[in-house]
């Protein structure tokens, strides 16, 4: 069962200021995240535009212990600190990776694939900002095909972005969702019940950013939901290997009423050099993805 608005936890676990820009779906998403997993929860970090949230002891607006690593060892630090809690007899608590796309989809992959393997007991979070933003905009195999980054500058990406899911789904992990900063009751419960869950959960959250993407900061959550009625961005969930849609990804597979690509495109900057048939290429990349997911859902 959803959880309802009124019984969301009203603590808050990110303190009033911090460095992320205004409008960040990262720092949206982060907030919910917190919520859900409550105390005794422990991150570890790369560096990304997480770390600059984070900001450093004494002055760090995060108020859950937080190790900052190496970008390729995230999930590898994940592990040393759930075998360090096991020794210490901590079971009470919840290591949590959280990397963005760069650190996830690329440099990260390696050890995320190890952990996975092992069946290391934590939650993984890829919050995919579709770039390496922290570092101004750089392109990763998250970007969709089509977008300007500073590295794609003038003929775009030309590749569609990589299927992390399937990836990690081919590890056979208990639990693995989508999510977004624009859905926070469906992006809530599905923290909630990943704490629950035992073994390597893996959890990829849809990240806008004003900057990155080029949208006015009040967008935000917006763009976000423009994402998933395009089906860009698909809410779903795969527990036990049982492919399940949530939330308005569900009403939209039921009622068959997605809204064609060019909505979500035309809103963003990053787009602005999209022809034509570039387009139509991604609107059938996406209309692909969506018939697999609907062939999934009736198993
Ligand atoms: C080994 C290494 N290479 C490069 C960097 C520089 N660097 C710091 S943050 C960052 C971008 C990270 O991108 P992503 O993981 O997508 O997170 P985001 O910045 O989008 O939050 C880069 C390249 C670094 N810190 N360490
Ligand atoms: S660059 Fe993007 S992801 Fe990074 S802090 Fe700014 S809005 Fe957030």
């Amino acid at each position: 069962m959803p959880e309802k608005i009124f019984k969301v936890n009203q603590k808050e676990y990110i303190l009033p200021g911090n460095r992320s820009c205004q409008g960040c779906g990262l720092a949206l998403a982060y907030r919910y995240i917190l919520k859900a997993l409550r105390e005794n929860t422990i991150m570890t970090i790369p560096a990304s535009c997480l770390t600059v949230l984070h900001g450093l002891y004494p002055i760090t607006s995060v108020t859950v212990p937080a190790l900052n690593c190496t970008f390729a060892s995230t999930a590898a630090s994940a592990s040393g600190l759930v075998a360090g809690l096991a020794a210490q007899n901590r079971t009470e608590m919840t290591v949590v990776a959280m990397a963005g796309d760069g650190g996830t989809y690329d440099i990260g992959i390696q050890a995320l694939s190890g952990a996975a393997e092992r069946g290391t007991d934590f939650i993984y979070v890829c919050y995919d900002n579709e770039g390496y933003m922290n570092t101004g905009t750089q392109r990763s195999s998250a970007t969709p095909m089509g977008a300007l980054t500073t590295t794609t500058p003038v003929l775009t990406k030309q590749q569609n972005k990589k299927d992390m899911m399937k990836i990690m789904e081919a590890h056979d992990i208990p639990y693995l969702a989508t999510a977004s900063p624009s859905y926070p009751i469906d992006l809530y419960d599905k923290f909630v019940k990943a704490k629950r869950i035992k073994g390597t959960r893996y959890i990829q959250i849809s990240a806008p950013c004003p900057p990155g993407w080029g949208f006015a900061p009040k967008d935000t959550v917006k763009i976000g939901r423009l994402a998933v009625e395009t089906g860009m961005v698909v809410l779903y969930e795969i527990e036990d290997g049982k492919f399940r849609f949530t939330g308005r990804s569900k009403t939209l597979a039921e009622k068959g009423n997605r809204a064609p690509l060019i909505q979500y495109v035309e809103k963003q900057e990053r787009f602005r050099k999209m022809n034509i048939e570039q387009l139509a290429r991604l609107q059938k990349w996406v209309d692909g993805k969506w018939n697999e997911y609907l062939r999934r859902a009736e198993e």
